[in-house]
């Protein structure tokens, strides 16, 4: 029997970590309060140690996972709700037309014309600009929007789709429990990981994982109203000399008025492109036509769930028809 132990933030956390590191046989078996920090400290953190266990016929072989991970990954989700609203005045006045080019309501498009219709909506956007990883990618963002666990998922594909050479680095020793959070992940995907403890660190950091074919970045998460968390962030970021991608990760479940100020503060950190989590905790993807047309930066990403590493899609019209199932909603 395989018993693991981990010290967590939430139960989410923990089931993820367990299906992904032990499969989904694995059976939870103890769950306790624990704080973390010095043996004085007023402020030590809740976290939550918890212990999972797999039966020894089941254990998997790390082949094993990555074959799982391999199914997995192309799986299509089960059914969800998800809609296409078109709010916003310039794509209604699109659907408009193009309803009556076609003679129809947007009720009774057909899936065809629906697609078609995206397919106009977004010509002439970013979103069919081309999705390169550099060789160096640094994903930044509020807190909690999925950074990490976005990590996670581009390094599997990478690794196992695509055969890349991949190597991973945190630079969050903020939070804890950051840090584990991604050395489990690179410990799963047998993949060479680094902490950079302080700004001066990254460029040595990123010469011992020069050999690697894609460098992901880690970031600590940060509210977009603390300016000295963004410029610390950032003091990383412009120390770093080789090329790199900077990435906004941010959560489609974020009011419009705090995207706005999202996009606006993290102008900062000169991101590059935007990837766009928790699409299945909302059931409208018209925020992503929003992000689209608010910033002048492409989206790479589109991630639909906790699942690492098969939730995460490449941003183009195929996969927002996938994801809204062609349901388009005046
Ligand atoms: N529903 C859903 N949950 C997600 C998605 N991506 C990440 N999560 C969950 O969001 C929570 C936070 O994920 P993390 O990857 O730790 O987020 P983070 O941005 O690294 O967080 P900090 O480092 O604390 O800023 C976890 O419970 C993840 O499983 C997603 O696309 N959909
Ligand atoms: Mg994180």
């Amino acid at each position: 029997m395989i018993i693991k132990k981990y010290t967590v933030i939430d139960m989410k956390e923990a089931f993820v970590r367990a299906k992904y590191e032990l499969g989904p046989d694995a059976v939870l078996v103890d769950q306790r309060d624990v704080r973390v920090g010095a043996k004085f400290n007023p402020f030590k953190r809740k976290l939550i140690e918890v212990t999972f266990a797999l039966e020894e016929e089941k254990e998997l072989e790390k082949p094993n996972i990555k074959k799982t991970l391999e199914n997995t990954i192309n799986a299509n989700k089960p059914k969800s709700e998800t809609v296409f609203k078109i709010d916003d005045k310039i794509a209604k006045e699109k659907l408009k037309h193009f309803c009556e080019l076609h003679d129809k309501t947007p009720e009774n498009l057909t899936i065809t014309e629906k697609k078609q219709f995206l397919e106009i909506l977004f010509k002439d956007t970013n979103l069919n600009e081309e999705k390169v990883l550099s060789k160096i990618n640094i994903l930044v963002g509020p807190t909690g929007v999925g950074k990490t666990t976005t990590i996670a998922k581009i390094a599997a594909r990478e690794t196992i789709l695509n055969k890349n050479k991949v190597g991973l680095i945190t630079i969050d020793t903020y939070r804890i429990g950051a840090v584990e959070q991604l050395r489990t992940y690179a410990r799963i995907l047998n993949v060479p990981f680094e902490v950079v403890n302080d700004s001066t660190e990254i460029n040595d950091k990123l010469n011992t994982l020069m050999n690697c074919d894609i460098i992901l970045i880690d970031t600590l998460g940060m509210s977009p109203n603390d300016d000295k968390k963004l410029s610390e962030v950032n003091k990383f970021i412009e120390n770093c000399k080789l090329d790199y991608k900077t990435y906004l990760v941010i959560s489609l479940t974020t009011d419009r008025m705090t995207i706005d100020h999202i996009l606006n503060k993290y102008r900062y950190l000169n991101y590059d492109s935007i990837i766009v989590t928790k699409v299945d905790e909302t059931n409208d993807l018209s925020n992503l036509w929003y992000i689209i047309n608010k910033s002048s930066k492409p989206i790479q990403y589109i991630c639909n769930g906790q699942d690492v590493p098969n939730d995460i899609r490449e941003a183009n019209i195929d996969s927002i028809f996938e994801l809204s199932e062609g349901e388009l909603i005046l």
